[in-house]
C-alpha cells in the first residue's frame, strides 16, 4: 500500500458560505466550487493550499452524518483523507493486518474519487479517508 499524501481535511461546519468568508475571503484560498454527494447528505466545497486542499462539510439534512457530529462535537474536524494508489488493495492490506473498517469496499466521494472510510476505534478517534483519484 502507497499512501501518497494528505489529500485533504474535512471540516464539519454549519454554513459553507459562513465558513468561505475566513478559508476564501481572508485566508484567500481558490474556491473550487460546491458537490452534493446526495447520498452522504452533504454538500462539499473544496478549497486548495499547496499540495492539499480543504474541504468544508455541510449537511444537508438534520439527520445526516455530518449535522450529528456537529450536534455532538461542534463544528470542527471530521476526517483526514490520504490519497493512495490503489484503494482496493489498501483496504485488503489494512483488513488483512485487522484494521477495522467502516466501507469494505469503496465508494463514490466528491470529484469523482473512490473512497473508504476506516473506523476511528482503529485509528485512534479519527475518522480516517483513503482516496483513490484518476489523476493518481
Ligand atoms: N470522527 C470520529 N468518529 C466518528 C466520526 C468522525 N467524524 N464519524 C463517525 N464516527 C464514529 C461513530 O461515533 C461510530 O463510533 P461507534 O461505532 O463507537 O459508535 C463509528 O465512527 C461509526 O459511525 P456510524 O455513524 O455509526 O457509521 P456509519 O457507517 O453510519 O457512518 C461515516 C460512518 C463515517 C461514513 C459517516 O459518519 C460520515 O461521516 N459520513 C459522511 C462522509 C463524508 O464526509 N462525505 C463527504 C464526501 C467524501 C469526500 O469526498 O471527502
Amino acid at each position: 500500500m502507497k499512501v501518497l499524501k494528505v489529500d485533504h481535511i474535512g471540516i464539519a461546519v454549519q454554513s459553507i458560505d459562513e465558513a468561505q468568508k475566513l478559508y476564501h475571503d481572508i485566508l484567500g484560498l481558490p474556491d473550487h466550487g460546491r458537490e452534493t454527494v446526495a447520498e452522504q447528505k452533504v454538500t462539499t466545497a473544496f478549497f486548495p493550499v499547496g499540495d492539499t486542499e480543504v474541504e468544508l462539510l455541510e449537511s444537508t439534512a438534520p439527520d445526516g452524518p455530518v449535522a450529528k457530529f456537529i450536534e455532538k462535537k461542534g463544528e470542527g474536524v471530521h476526517h483526514i483523507a490520504f490519497r493512495v494508489d490503489d484503494i482496493d488493495a489498501a483496504l485488503e492490506e489494512l483488513k488483512a493486518q485487522g484494521v477495522q473498517l467502516i466501507d469494505q469496499t469503496p465508494r463514490k466521494g466528491a470529484g469523482g474519487a473512490r473512497i473508504a472510510f476506516l473506523h476511528p476505534k482503529s485509528t485512534r478517534g479519527v475518522l480516517v479517508e483513503l482516496c483513490q483519484r484518476d489523476d493518481t
